[in-house]
């Protein structure tokens, strides 16, 4: 508490009594809302900068992109300066960031409200709806192959080189899953889908609403990057369309929920947003691709015994590996019918 206000005072902000209360949402950076009284002011954030090396990229992407998020229907979480006018605070080699907090709002870890649904596709449409007039390459790379299934195959495969008897026992089906599965995975071409500027992160509890289920906006800018609107659309679907958590062990309880797609959908074409064919075509392959992209890293880090993720138990990662191939699973299933629904919906190409 003490490192906390030493922290705070850095910061351009008003004299205060500031308390602090820790989010335990984020599995990488450590994030805690600051209240005085009853009223919460501002979100104070440690930046992992094991994750995240290049930080200076990180907060010029996010300058770029916050000058072009000006819209009315868009409420914005800005960076707060430090007493010498800098966006962060390099403090004992540890790097802190302030955000105000927008009064009242608040994220959702699950929902089976399909006016969420609808309503996270019109911000998301809405947001690369902003930033489509910059080009992609302005954006820096604040995590080299964030996405590339490629890479993680290979990163995979180490962890699995080196990993102990009891954890390859242990993980013996989930690396099954991934044995069985992979080329098909890898055997996407992505040559004509266009590059966008991506969030990258768009699980639904980066969407902020407000208390009457409006979204507001996205958070959590760090890995804005260049990809394919593929990985947008992937993260927010195996977390609205899923009725349960990612770490969820009761895989009975994991489900595709159609309406939930289908709002989301709407959402997502109220925006405006235009696809291009091949664009239009690669949609429904990020519903697969995302869940089992990030069991494939939930499952490395289980093998290299929680390197990366911040974890509650040691087998954590195992369940969200689990609970992630699990929805990738129903997902395919679901193939025909994400494609017949983005079909119907998405008529109008650019
Ligand atoms: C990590 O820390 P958080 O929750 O914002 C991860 C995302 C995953 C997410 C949950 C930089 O994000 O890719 O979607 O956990 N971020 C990073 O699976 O690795
Ligand atoms: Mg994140």
């Amino acid at each position: 508490m003490e490192k906390l206000r030493k922290i705070l005072s850095y910061f351009d902000i008003p004299k205060g009594a500031y308390q602090f209360e820790f989010i335990s949402n984020g599995l990488i950076n450590d994030t805690f809302l600051v209240k005085e009284g009853c009223e919460s002011n501002y979100i104070l954030q440690k930046i992992n900068t094991s994750v995240f090396k290049n930080v200076n990229g990180l907060v010029k992407n996010i300058a770029i992109i916050l000058s072009q998020l000006d819209h009315t229907a868009y409420e914005k979480v800005h960076l707060i300066n430090t007493k010498t006018g800098k966006p962060i605070l390099n403090w004992e080699n540890e790097i802190w960031r302030l955000m105000n907090y927008i009064p009242d709002s608040h994220v959702y870890n699950t929902t089976n409200d399909v006016q969420i649904a609808f309503e996270t596709g019109k911000i998301l449409g809405l947001f690369h709806n902003l930033v489509k007039g910059l080009h992609p390459q302005e954006l820096e790379i604040t995590i080299q192959n964030f996405h590339n299934l490629t890479y993680r195959y290979a990163q995979f495969l180490e962890a699995y080189e080196n990993a102990s008897d009891t954890h390859l026992q242990e993980a013996y089906h989930e690396i099954d899953f991934v044995k069985n599965n992979i080329s098909t995975l890898l055997s996407i071409d992505f040559d004509k889908i266009p590059l966008r500027i991506c969030h990258n992160d768009t699980k639904l509890n980066n969407v902020l609403f407000s208390i009457d289920k409006k979204a507001l906006c996205l958070i959590d800018l760090d890995t804005l990057m260049p990809g394919f609107f593929l990985y947008d659309f992937g993260d927010a679907i195996r977390t609205l369309v899923n009725p349960v958590t990612e770490d969820e062990r009761d895989l009975s309880l994991i489900m595709f929920d159609k309406m939930m797609f289908s709002s989301f959908l709407k959402g997502l074409k109220k925006s405006g947003l235009k696809f291009t064919q091949t664009e239009r075509e690669s949609l429904h392959f990020g519903a697969i691709l995302m869940p089992f992209l990030h069991g494939i890293r939930a499952l490395t880090d289980y093998l290299e015994k929680n390197k990366y993720y911040k974890v509650a138990y040691a087998n954590q990662n195992l369940d969200r590996c689990k609970s992630l191939f699990r929805f990738a699973e129903l997902a395919v299933e679901n193939t025909n019918f994400m494609k017949e629904e983005i079909q119907n919906r998405f008529e109008i190409l650019e």
